[in-house]
């Protein structure tokens, strides 16, 4: 059975999980990373020499970073649906891929740990606001080419929502004021209809430093995966 090996609050391991369950696979998830440990195993050296998360094993098929396994996973169990079929189309799944992750990851990321990550006495207000400009700059490109369609190829959810749609959960989520992005925000909202979306993106990540740690060692216990 597919294995995918990480911690499911980790912001590349969601795009992974979410493509997983949206492609109805059975998957075991190993709890690895953070306090989960497990990285600095020699079973792990194997699977992903850089002792970073997620990585998947799929059958004797072991394969890290992020995108190329959502990539992986679309082309092998998606082909068609997720993956498009048309090469063109999958071009242009693939290049929101990497405008997301080259674009838009950073900012948000940042802005995540600026605010979630860090105590509410010690947050720096104007890096808050700037991070937030960047983000909203990047997103304004993304808020016009949703003008005129649906998802990032068109009509259909395709691959190349995947790791938009975790970054835009993020960014929808944290306590800063957003300038309107009407067409993001609307693509957004149809995100949040799709099962898969609630169940593996939309995870509660907490106020503050505090929180988000108890929440994800909750994962653990609470066996949400
Ligand atoms: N470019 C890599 C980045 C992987 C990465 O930075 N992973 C972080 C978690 S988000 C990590 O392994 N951190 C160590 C840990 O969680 O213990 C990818 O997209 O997979």
């Amino acid at each position: 059975m597919l294995e995918i090996w990480g911690r499911p609050y980790s912001s590349n391991v969601i795009p992974v999980i979410w493509t997983a369950n949206e492609l109805g696979l059975e998957y075991t998830l190993q709890l690895a990373g953070g306090s989960f440990g497990k990285l600095d195993t020699p079973e792990y050296a194997l699977i992903n020499p850089n002792r970073m998360i997620p990585a998947i094993r799929d059958g004797d098929f072991a394969l890290w970073e992020s995108l190329s396994i959502v990539r992986y996973l679309c082309d092998r169990y998606g082909a068609g649906g997720l993956s498009p079929a048309n090469g063109q189309m999958r071009a242009v799944a693939d290049q929101w891929m990497e405008w997301s992750a080259s674009k838009v990851f950073m900012p948000v990321i940042y802005l995540f740990f600026a605010t979630v990550r860090t105590q509410p006495d010690a947050r720096d207000l104007s890096k808050i606001t700037d991070l937030r400009d960047e983000a909203h700059a990047a997103l304004t490109i993304l808020d016009n080419h949703l003008a005129r369609h649906a998802y990032v190829c068109g009509d259909t959810f395709t691959m190349g929502d995947i790791p938009l749609g975790c970054v835009a959960y993020r960014y929808f989520n944290v306590d800063v004021e957003r300038p309107p992005l009407p067409n993001v925000e609307a693509w957004y909202k149809r995100l949040t209809e799709r099962t898969a979306y609630q169940d593996h993106v939309m995870r509660h990540f907490g106020t503050n430093p505090d929180e988000w740690a108890a929440l994800e060692k909750a994962c653990a216990t609470e066996g949400v995966i």
